[in-house]
């Protein structure tokens, strides 16, 4: 099943809730048994991140790696959203990413959460499967989140700033505490060798010194010219301008609130936060992130 519904038939925004702790819409929850039974194989590829973390643009670049040679016809047909399917997305009659990853006829397959590390299918660590989660500074991720959540039918109606602001700290939006997702998963790290966590801040400061980390996790051999190239392609104005990775055809957007690939900065966030929000915000960072090995940059 793909996304594919008018925009006349698009539901009421949904209710948040709590859900094993962890705040949640109905339309990660719905399909809560069977996405838990998922069968994962041994070569599926899992893509983590929060929400606005820098899914897509890791999706798509681990699309390339693998598949830019073999079939070139799928990064002019397929949007990347039907390419690497989003395994929890349920929207009943309308779509299942489930269904979707099981009609994938890809080896390996491509797959997308946002799952805290505790809610993920528990084939995909008895098949030992490959992992890449990405993480981006709370602050940028938040500013970001915020705009998709003005243009996303499908999520709860943001409010203003200084609510929405006030929330993320909380944890009371989808997918819950940014804070326990970043350190959720990257304690999972110190046990799962088939986790390969990154950030968005130092993909945007060298894009090519990632894909190339990217290629010895993955254990794979490109040249390279062919990741130079895929580097270029990859780059925040021409993954914009390309329909089939910034969710132009996407129905439950709406660009005309805000575009999908907004603006594809570490540093936004001095645009939104105002100085006494920065501050408070930084003094419960603190209290909330404990572990010194694990550090971001809301700058570079
Ligand atoms: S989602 O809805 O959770 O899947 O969104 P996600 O893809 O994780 O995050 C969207 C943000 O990532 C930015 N983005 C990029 N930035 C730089 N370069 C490239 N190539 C790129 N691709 C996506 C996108 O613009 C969103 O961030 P903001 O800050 O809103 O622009």
């Amino acid at each position: 099943m793909s996304l594919e519904f008018g925009k006349m038939d698009l539901p009421p925004r949904p209710e948040l809730f709590d859900f094993h702790g962890v705040s949640m819409t109905h339309y990660f929850t719905d399909s809560w048994e069977n996405v838990q039974n998922f069968k994962a194989r041994p070569d599926d590829i899992l893509i983590a991140t929060y929400p606005k973390g820098g899914t897509t643009w890791v999706s798509y670049i681990l699309d390339l790696l693998y598949f830019a040679k073999t079939s070139p016809e799928r990064q002019t047909s397929i949007p990347i959203y039907d390419r690497v399917p989003f395994l929890e997305l349920y929207i009943p009659s309308v779509f299942s990413g489930k269904d979707l990853v099981e009609g994938l006829s890809t080896s390996p397959r491509l797959i997308k959460t946002h799952f805290p590390v505790q809610f993920v299918p528990k084939s995909f660590w008895d098949q030992n499967c490959k992992i890449v989660y990405v993480a981006r500074n709370a602050k940028d991720n938040m500013v970001s989140y915020f705009h998709f959540d003005t243009m996303n039918q499908i999520e709860p109606d943001p409010g203003d700033w200084s609510s929405y602001f006030r929330r993320f700290m909380e944890g009371k939006i989808v997918y819950g505490s940014w804070y326990d997702h970043v350190n959720g998963w990257w304690k999972k790290k110190q046990t799962y060798s088939n986790l390969h966590y990154m950030f968005f801040e130092d993909m945007v400061e060298d894009t090519e010194r990632e894909i190339n980390k990217l290629c010895s996790f993955l254990g794979l051999s490109l040249s390279a010219e062919e990741k130079r190239q895929i580097s270029g392609g990859v780059q925040f104005d021409n993954m914009k301008n390309n329909n089939m990775a910034n969710y132009s055809t996407n129905p439950v957007m709406d660009f005309k609130i805000s575009p999908f690939m907004r603006k594809g900065k570490v540093g936004d966030w001095k645009n939104h936060f105002t100085v006494a929000q920065n501050e408070e915000f930084d003094e419960d960072y603190k209290k909330k992130m404990k572990d010194p090995s694990l550090q971001f940059r809301t700058e570079i």
